[in-house]
């Protein structure tokens, strides 16, 4: 391609990213543009498929038939959110086995938070309000990001991320209802998740490397300051009908900013749970990766199987 041909096809990429109009796969984007997406599209589907885990140790714990139904659907869900993620980022032209190469080679990220051990059954109720919930209030606003199967996969999860979300609420709420003992557990998994929650937003804005050039793409529609703003505001109301206490003794309503004011996020244990050093990014990963050897057979198998019905589709063709 020439250089005026290059500048022709950026011209034209700027003005439908200014129309509102979503690129889609083989549209010509910048190869950063591509770049940025496919990061952020594969980030975001390992964190569903890892997310998996701290859940997933409790279905057979889980307190009666019909919580165990309800988590049992949920992680199933996430599963699913990561697949038409894989799919959706497959569409920039990686494979599902590459990404989960980079995973396993410590090269792709996954969101920090899931490196968090699930230690009671109060934490299945924590993670679906507080997870979830802060997973859901940034997939609403990536619902219209610009790459146009990212926007269409968020649309179908974040209905299935309200459910999530409401499900470990009425897990809190039952708790917190419940006996002394209950109630307790309802606030230690509140202790415990709330500033991880707030981390899945991401650095602030002033330290975060892509905001800038993804809010311009349009591939982010709220940096991750307003975005955490929007959940804090949104959950302390629910913390308080609930009776429990948010663990920040900084938090408290601003009537100028109309906003609730909100303390010092420990940057230090964010960078060191990202950077691998977390309590169980070790044990995250190596289950992902035994899960991914002991199901090698299966796609063995499913590979024999289209070989064949393609060599019958051949014979019968001939
Ligand atoms: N954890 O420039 P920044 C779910 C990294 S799962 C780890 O602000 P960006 C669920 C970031 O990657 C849904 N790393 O980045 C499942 C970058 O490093 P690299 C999870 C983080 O991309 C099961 C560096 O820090 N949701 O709901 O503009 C059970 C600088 O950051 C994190 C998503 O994945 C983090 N929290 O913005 C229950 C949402 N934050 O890549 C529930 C999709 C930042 O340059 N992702 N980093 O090496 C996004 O929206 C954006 O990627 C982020 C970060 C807002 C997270």
């Amino acid at each position: 391609m020439t250089e005026k041909e290059l500048e022709q096809r950026q011209q034209e990429f700027d003005a439908r990213i200014a129309n509102e109009e979503r690129i889609e796969p083989k549209d010509w984007m910048p190869d950063d543009y591509r770049k940025t997406v496919l990061r952020q599209m594969s980030q975001h589907a390992h964190s569903e498929v890892i997310g998996m885990q701290p859940e997933g140790n409790w279905i057979t714990r889980a307190p009666s038939l019909s919580r165990k139904a309800i988590l049992l659907a949920k992680v199933q869900d996430e599963g699913g959110h990561g697949l038409y993620l894989y799919s959706a980022a497959e569409t920039l032209g990686t494979s599902r086995e590459d990404m989960v190469k980079a995973l396993h080679q410590g090269k792709a990220k996954y969101a920090s938070i899931f490196n968090y051990p699930a230690l009671t059954w109060a934490d299945m109720g924590a993670i679906g309000w507080l997870v979830d919930g802060a997973a859901i209030v940034n997939q609403v606003s990536l619902q219209r990001t610009s790459y146009g199967p990212y926007s269409r996969a968020m649309i179908r999860i974040c209905k299935e991320e309200s459910f999530h979300q409401r499900q470990g609420y009425q897990i809190m709420l039952v708790l917190a209802q419940g006996s002394t003992e209950q109630k307790a557990l309802a606030q230690d998994a509140l202790d415990r998740w709330w500033w991880p929650s707030l981390m899945m937003f991401g650095p602030h804005d002033s330290d975060s490397a892509h905001t800038a050039k993804s809010m311009q793409w349009k591939l982010k529609r709220e940096s991750n300051d307003d975005l955490r703003q929007k959940f804090v505001d949104q959950t302390v109301p629910q913390a308080e009908f609930l009776g429990l206490k948010v663990p920040d003794p900084d938090l408290k309503w601003n009537e100028e900013r109309d906003h609730y004011d909100f303390g010092k996020i420990d940057w230090d244990e964010f960078w060191q749970v990202v950077s691998g050093d977390g309590p169980c990014n070790r044990q995250r990963l190596a289950h992902h990766i035994k899960a991914q050897e002991d199901g090698a057979w299966v796609r063995e198998a499913m590979h024999a199987y289209q070989e064949k019905q393609r060599a019958r589709n051949v014979c019968s063709a001939a």
